[in-house]
């Protein structure tokens, strides 16, 4: 796996812009959300197309950092999301996973400077660029969806997670490189609705190197729970240079505006 995004380490986020000069610039995530020095915005609604359906084929990937859940589509039938601070629709790319050692830790975006215990990021690059790599050479290519959980013993029922962590638990380990074939089934299995209680919105990166300024960050208030014992199953993937975690710490706002959407 000698990748160039294999060349980095949770051990050491402050070296990746050694590298990826990117990762030392002014507009990087995740970053603390202070909602009290957010600023109350309204947008049109939030709008989920098609994911109701489920695709044509589900992978589930290690990749070393992450464990990522990528689809193929019968044309014209990809996901999108549209409305909110978005221009335009934005099509599905993938949905990972950040998480920690402990409860404490694990999500990226932390609130009022509380860490949560994972985040599961759902990708989107905006239609109107064609491919995901042309959006990443622009500040509004990305669209990250990212949701936040904490640990408890009684979880919501989160049929998505369930059906990923029951895929790769057979493999005693699920390393960097494995991938694997699953039954489809709809992205909505994930609970992605957050209407109800609305969301946060800024301009950020990605948080894995390259760490490219081109993301519309899209963090919904309400926190979900995850059971303990799901956690413990995300932290049994084995990760590159034996990484216990991979979530990136909080980045300087530099100024930036943070937006609040009521639901
Ligand atoms: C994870 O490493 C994903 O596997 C990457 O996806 C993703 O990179 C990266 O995180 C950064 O995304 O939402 N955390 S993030 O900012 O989407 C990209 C792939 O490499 C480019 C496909
Ligand atoms: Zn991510």
């Amino acid at each position: 796996h000698g990748t160039a995004s294999s060349q980095f380490s949770y051990k050491s986020p402050q070296e990746w812009s050694k590298q990826f000069p990117t990762c030392g610039g002014r507009r990087q995530s995740p970053i603390n959300i202070d909602s009290r020095n957010s600023q109350i915005k309204e947008y049109p609604p939030i709008r989920f197309n098609g994911y109701g359906k489920a695709p044509r084929s589900m992978n589930v990937t290690n990749d070393g950092h992450t464990v990522e859940i990528t689809t193929t589509w019968a044309n014209q039938e990809v996901p999108t999301i549209s409305g909110g601070p978005l221009n335009g629709p934005y099509e599905f790319e993938e949905v990972h996973f950040h998480w920690g050692n402990n409860n404490h830790v694990g999500s990226e975006h932390t609130i009022n400077g509380r860490q949560f215990s994972l985040e599961m990021h759902v990708v989107h690059f905006r239609k109107s660029y064609g491919t995901f790599t042309e959006a990443l050479k622009h500040g509004d290519g990305i669209a990250v969806l990212g949701y936040i959980f904490f640990g408890t013993s009684n979880s919501d029922n989160n049929e998505g997670i369930r059906r990923l962590l029951r895929s790769t638990a057979p493999q005693q380990a699920f390393g960097p490189g494995e991938s694997e074939l699953i039954s489809p089934f709809p992205l909505t299995f994930f609970n992605l609705d957050f209407t109800r209680k609305g969301y946060y919105t800024y301009l950020g990166s990605l948080t894995t190197p390259p760490c490219t300024e081109s993301v519309i960050w899209l963090v919904p208030k309400s926190i979900r729970n995850i059971d303990s014992r799901e956690l413990a199953a995300f932290r049994s993937f084995p990760l590159d240079n034996e990484d216990d975690h991979d979530y990136r710490p909080v980045r300087p706002l530099n100024g930036r505006s943070v937006f609040s959407v009521r639901g």
